[in-house]
């Protein structure tokens, strides 16, 4: 028997402020979380949802630093959009604050500040990469280089996105300031370091002896960890944002993004309610973090260590770590704007909440990298949203309506076929509870769509259209217990999908059942009214997902622009006055062009250069048709030796670029000159 707890204490990782909410988070962490706790207080427990935004750490400054506007400005921006965007999806958190909060900075100094006076820190002078450009510390993002891991050559001096290998900045290979693009210098500075080494027995005791029921992935990244040797870890940084060390001799320092945020938990808790201890210390208390994976170093040992060198608190219970989304069959990334935004998601497709929630949930990447695709976004509404769960609500009500006035019928003798469908319902509660106290929502989620599956099939099998004529009692009983599904749908899709459990009971018009009361087929009386029924789902068709797709593929072209644009080919080896001289350039017309038989690439060009009229053959024939070319204006490299191509005798090169993409692009004269015009 699992414990039981007396109540919950559910957070999820708090976004950075810089940048949107995406589908992969939302299918990491804030679904599954918010499925949870929807869970929860359906069964009656006492339970609180905690989340806000990080305002602090490298990502804003840097964010800030590029826009040219303050960390204040851009942490304003990206918590309102954040805020509002999980408000529109039916994410309830109890509360959503941000660490840049008056409570946060004093809940987090007062912590720091006791684990110092209690000595639980070291203090160590160490050398680190200063940027004297830019006159600044080179901590965490600040510093690039090249992997030694894997050889990517955009890592961070924390972590390389690539191959998700944690790093320190000594680690880089050709480390360089990511403020000024300079090589970094090493200057002495002062920090305070938590000895995590001191912890690792109890850390292993906790977790590994005492959290064998943890996620594999999560238990796995654990061990790894331990077994490799647990070193100190420094909580402060040289920074001028964030919250400022709270000793003397630490002007200019401030606390670590990763040792302020996990406070943020404790003082949003502390903002929301005075009875915020109960939640924190009594270890009647379940604590449960919701993170993705590239989170769970902090909240398995970086956070309990904390924790435990504060003393007085509760460690989490548990911590559901999930895997990555990919979209489209690639890594989401920010950066490079490869993603489905939630905001932007909330505007194009208004009333599609439960859809989106509905799709990242079956598709949730519970146990391994996931891929998200518009395709299977349409197909999933179109054959299970519309065609199961919108056609049975249908079906029940809209012939109540029409047989007996929206007036729910009495029902009659029950079938062996009856009795069956309703043990089927009877099971789904079970099985619901134990996959959500498990974690695993994508079973859990199944196990509710049954419920419209059976009352699909049941209304399909006993076709009481059919049997109005013949049979009107036997209609009675059929419609009455198809009722009573659709009521117990209300509940069971209600962590999964709030809109429409509010909806159905709009339609109904009856009170949420209780939790307990799943598989009850008393759930609607005979002789209450329902209300009107209405659309649950429209099918999408498929320009609406080749919008999105469009969009995406937009973002690809934009993206492969923007790297060809990087990759600047360096300067060629310096020339004098003489050797450019000798290169004769001339201003020629374009007379005729024809594709050189044979060759994909080829054209034969006739040109005027002003001198003479002769021949060059350009390798053009993929960016330019014939007769695009006849009467412009190009450069000409006029005294070129000549060339054979292909029998043709080539004389000369028209001087062209390469765009963004690679393709050729001619170079031309800005207005209309004489052939023959010298450039240079
Ligand atoms: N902001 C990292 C992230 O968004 C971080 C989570 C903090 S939870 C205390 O991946
Ligand atoms: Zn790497």
């Amino acid at each position: 028997m699992a414990k039981e707890f007396k109540r919950y204490l559910v957070t999820s990782a708090l976004p950075y402020a810089n940048g949107p909410v995406h589908i992969g988070h939302l299918a990491g962490v804030y679904i599954p979380s918010d499925i949870y706790t929807r869970y929860l207080r359906l069964r009656g427990r006492d339970v609180l949802s905690i989340c806000g935004s990080d305002e602090h750490g490298v990502p804003i400054t840097i964010k800030a630093r590029k826009e040219g506007v303050t960390p204040q400005q851009i942490v304003d921006r990206y918590h309102n959009i954040i805020k509002k965007s999980f408000e529109g999806l039916g994410i309830s958190f109890d509360i959503y604050s941000r660490t840049t909060s008056p409570v946060h900075t004093v809940t987090a100094s007062d912590f720091f500040r006791k684990l110092y006076d209690d000595g639980k820190f070291i203090e160590k002078t160490s050398m680190q990469y200063y940027d004297e450009e830019a006159q600044t510390f080179l901590a965490d993002r600040y510093i690039v280089g090249t992997c030694p891991r894997c050889g990517n050559d955009r890592a961070y001096g924390d972590q390389c996105e690539k191959c998700g290998s944690t790093l320190s900045p000594d680690e880089l290979i050709n480390p360089h300031s990511a403020v000024s693009g300079s090589v970094p210098v090493k200057r002495e500075t002062k920090h305070w370091y938590l000895p995590l080494n001191e912890y690792e027995e109890a850390l292993r005791k906790w977790i590994l002896e005492g959290h064998k029921e943890w996620k594999t992935n999560v238990y796995g990244q654990c061990k790894s960890w331990l077994d490799g040797g647990l070193q100190p870890r420094a909580v402060s940084r040289d920074l001028d944002w964030g919250i400022p060390v709270p000793v003397k001799g630490a002007e200019g320092k401030v606390l670590y993004v990763w040792f302020d945020a996990p406070i943020g938990y404790i003082s949003a808790t502390k903002e929301l309610t005075p009875d915020w201890e109960k939640y924190w210390k009594d270890p009647e208390t379940k604590l449960v973090h919701f993170i993705g994976k590239d989170n769970i170093v902090f909240h398995c040992i970086v956070f309990p260590a904390m924790l435990m060198a504060h003393g007085g608190y509760i460690l989490p219970e548990n911590v559901p770590a999930n895997e990555f989304l990919n979209l489209e069959g690639d890594k989401i990334s920010t950066s490079r704007n490869w993603a489905v935004w939630l905001h932007e998601y909330l505007e194009d497709m208004p009333g599609k909440e439960d859809v989106l929630r509905y799709v990242l949930c079956a598709n949730a990447p519970e146990t391994k990298d996931n891929d998200f695709t518009w395709k299977d976004f349409q197909a999933r509404n179109n054959n299970e949203l519309v065609a199961v769960l919108g056609n049975f609500v249908n079906r029940a009500l809209v012939l109540t309506e029409k047989y007996y006035g929206g007036v729910v019928p009495e029902r009659g003798e029950l079938t062996d076929y009856d009795r069956d469908t309703i043990a089927d319902l009877g099971r789904v509660k079970e099985a619901l509870e134990n996959n959500i106290e498990n974690f695993r929502f994508r079973e859990a989620l199944k196990e509710a769509m049954n419920v419209a599956r059976i009352g699909n099939k049941y209304l399909a099998d006993t076709e009481p259209w059919k049997l109005i004529k013949s049979d009107p009692e036997r209609v009675k009983t059929i419609l009455n217990i198809a009722l009573q599904i659709t009521a117990n749908l209300t509940v069971v899709i209600e962590p999964f999908m709030p809109f429409l459990s509010k909806k159905l009971l709009e339609m109904l018009d009856i009170e949420r059942p209780s939790w307990d009361s799943i598989g009850s087929i008393d759930l609607v009386a005979a002789g209450h009214h329902i209300g009107k029924p209405s659309l649950l789902f429209e099918k999408i068709e498929d320009d609406v997902i080749q919008k999105q797709l469009d969009k995406l593929e937009a973002t690809k072209k934009a993206n492969m622009a923007a790297e060809a644009a990087s990759h600047i080919e360096p300067q060629k080896e310096q020339v004098t006055f003489d050797d450019f001289g000798k290169a004769d350039i001339r201003i020629s017309t374009i007379l005729a062009a024809e594709r050189v038989p044979k060759t994909r690439k080829l054209l034969k060009l006739s040109i005027d250069t002003g001198i003479d009229k002769r021949e060059i053959v350009s390798g053009i024939a993929e960016y330019y048709s014939p007769e695009d070319l006849v009467g412009r204006q190009v450069l000409v490299l006029v005294n070129l030796e000549p060339r054979e191509i292909k029998g043709i005798l080539s004389r000369g090169m028209i001087l062209m670029g390469a765009d963004a993409s690679g393709r050729l692009v001619l170079l031309q004269p800005e207005k209309k000159m004489v052939s023959g015009a010298v450039v240079g």
